[in-house]
């Protein structure tokens, strides 16, 4: 069988930061006058820290400066970061950890294709950065997903076709990106709103390794 490569994303996949990014955004927005709820949030998820205040800032139908603007995101950062910084091995969703240690014993290289420019202080927060052959985030792609380059970069790193490459996603622009990229995508979450991925699971718990391996290689 030919090896495939497996790319996690962060937020939602390997960790629930989502719940932190929504706190640190609705301070900013409440700033504005503006209420964003966990609908506005959904939509959030996968989506840049640049990109997501432009969202929010359209909701609101507020403009401001761009040293306004690069102020608010670099406040939400300053308090998204204390929320990580209380993070630790227990903040790791169900599964996923088990996941990735079976695929690794299996000789499957393991990448992050994370949208986060935090990606590797939470890896190491609770402690399972040294599980990743490569890492792509934030910092290294210039178009945020759903643009398919932080998926095909994590590719070309694992020295892989697109084809042999697994996604595993929460978010609808994640899912898409990885459909353009050509990849096998499997959604985590809701069924509904991941309907674009090739199969949905709840969590890491449902999904068998052997499952994995059959999808990708029939692909
Ligand atoms: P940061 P992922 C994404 O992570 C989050 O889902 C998204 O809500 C956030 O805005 C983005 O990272 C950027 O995060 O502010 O830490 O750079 O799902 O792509 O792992
Ligand atoms: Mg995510």
């Amino acid at each position: 069988m030919n090896t495939i490569g497996l790319i996690f994303d962060l937020d939602g996949v390997i960790v629930d930061t989502a719940k932190f990014h929504f706190l640190a955004w609705k301070k900013i927005a409440r700033e504005i006058g503006f209420k964003l709820t966990e609908e506005h949030n959904e939509k959030l998820k996968g989506v840049s820290r640049v990109d997501s205040l432009h969202r929010i800032l359209d909701w609101a139908g507020v403009s401001v400066s761009d040293e306004k603007f690069n102020e608010m995101a670099h406040l939400k950062n300053i308090d998204y970061l204390t929320y990580v910084d209380k993070m630790n091995a227990a903040d790791i969703l169900p599964g996923v950890e088990t996941f990735i240690c079976q695929a690794k014993a299996k000789g499957y290289p393991i990448a992050l294709g994370s949208a986060s420019k935090n990606a590797s202080k939470i890896l190491k927060h609770v402690g399972i950065y040294d599980l990743f052959d490569v890492l792509v985030d934030g910092n290294s792609v210039s178009k945020a997903k759903p643009d398919p380059e932080v998926f095909i970069r994590a590719a070309q790193k694992l020295a892989l076709p697109v084809e042999n490459c697994v996604v595993f996603e929460d978010a609808e622009a994640g899912i898409q990106a990885a459909n353009t990229a050509h990849m096998l995508s499997i959604g985590l979450g809701d069924k509904y709103i991941l309907r674009n991925a090739k199969y949905v699971f709840p969590n890491f718990t449902e999904i068998t390794l052997e499952f994995i391996e059959q999808q990708a290689t029939k692909k």
